[in-house]
């Protein structure tokens, strides 16, 4: 199996699901006002659509941002006594729903239910002037939930129900262009059962797989495994903690999140030099870089690459390879009070595969900043 290429992987999925890529990704925050605010100033985001009590929505506001093909939607409740609220008390600000862009969305609730997928939002279509939105939604780990969203008859500005947000605040955009994977943390004992559900619910395949032996510091561990449809469109690695000498960010995570949930969001740049300096620039924490020996060894290990590594150390930018080429990546601080979400920017070159190579100075980073909050 590990002989294939990605493209040779990928091809084995189950096409009763298509899927033309992320749609958008819904947090559920308490202000969400001012999270939008945190998205177009520090990440460049532009605002495009708002649902709220003044567009006859009336029990919570949606800001709908968008960068790329990157559509953010920052939801927050109005009353104490609503799920969303609920939501927020438990886990923070955090990812309700990855919803993903579908041909068919009444075709993916009922093959997904079918293999045993547990609903979320029955099939609906929602119409206004600008035409039709279909929608329905599945639980996939914790609370979080998979929405299947078809808008080949839709040409309004979000979906219906939103109106376009004209602001005079536009931040320039960072450089972010799509959603290139987005992590899931499951419990203890859990990852294989998450795998197998993207497998037989989803059509999905594993592509890549990582033991303890392979994820370990000198503290702590954890395993991964990366499922991927069949045109590597959607991609979900799943995050399960391993025993080590101290507790694992995997855990730290479960603890703080209180439960299974999105830990990282991926997204692509084709300029990470550039959109790493005006994110820095715009105030977002990231990651303390590897120490000097790593950049030192770079060469060796990674080969020959366009970038000039002087400048990869100082902004903290890792760079890792396979067979097809190589990739740079860098991650933010938790974006969050709770040592939850966080981001990840990457520029592939070449490379499917997602750092491999950078996981022990990736992980001894974050052990770093564990240890500072007093859970290592
Ligand atoms: O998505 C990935 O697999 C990489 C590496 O806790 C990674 O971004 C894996 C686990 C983790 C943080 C990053
Ligand atoms: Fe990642």
């Amino acid at each position: 199996m590990e002989s294939l290429t990605f493209a040779e992987k990928i091809s084995k999925a189950q096409d009763f699901l298509p899927i033309n890529g992320t749609d958008y990704i819904e947090f559920y925050v308490g202000n969400a006002k001012q999270a939008a605010h945190y998205y177009k100033t520090a990440f460049g985001f532009q605002s495009l659509a708002y649902a709220g009590p003044e567009t006859g929505v009336r029990d919570r506001a949606s800001y709908v941002l968008q960068q790329g093909k990157i559509r953010l939607v920052l939801t927050t409740a109005l009353k104490s006594d609503h799920f969303i609220s609920e939501h927020v008390k438990k886990h923070g600000d955090g990812v309700k729903v990855l919803a993903l862009w579908v041909d068919d969305a009444y075709s993916a609730f009922e093959e997904t239910t079918k293999r045993g997928a547990k609903p979320y939002l029955e099939p609906q279509t929602l119409t206004d002037e600008f035409g039709e939105v279909k929608m329905s939604g599945i639980y996939t780990y914790g609370e979080t939930i998979h929405m299947f969203i078809e808008r080949k008859n839709y040409s309004g500005t979000f979906m219906p129900g939103y109106q376009p947000w004209k602001s005079d605040y536009q931040p320039t955009q960072t450089g972010l262009l799509y959603i290139d994977h987005c992590v899931g943390n499951v419990g203890w004992n859990r990852m294989n059962d998450a795998v197998k559900w993207y497998e037989d619910v989803m059509g999905f395949v594993n592509i890549l797989s990582f033991d303890d032996k392979q994820i370990n510091t000198e503290y702590s561990a954890l395993m991964s495994k990366v499922m991927s449809n069949g045109n590597g469109y959607s991609k979900f690695p799943i995050n399960e903690p391993a025993e080590g000498k101290k507790k694992s960010q995997i855990e730290e995570y479960l603890e703080y999140y209180e439960g299974e949930g999105v830990q990282h969001i991926a997204v692509a740049t084709s300029d990470i030099v550039h959109t790493v300096k005006e994110l820095k620039s715009r105030g977002v924490e990231f990651l303390s870089a590897p120490p000097e020996a790593y950049y030192e060894m770079m060469p060796e290990r990674v080969g020959k690459i366009d970038e000039e590594i002087a400048l990869l150390e100082s902004l903290g930018i890792l760079v890792d390879c396979d067979e097809e080429g190589y990739l740079l990546q860098i991650f933010t601080k938790p974006v969050e009070d709770r040592p939850t979400l966080f981001f990840e920017i990457i520029q592939r070159k070449g490379a499917q595969s997602f750092g491999a190579g950078n996981f022990k100075a990736l992980f001894e980073s974050l052990e770093r900043e564990q240890e500072l909050r007093g859970n290592l």
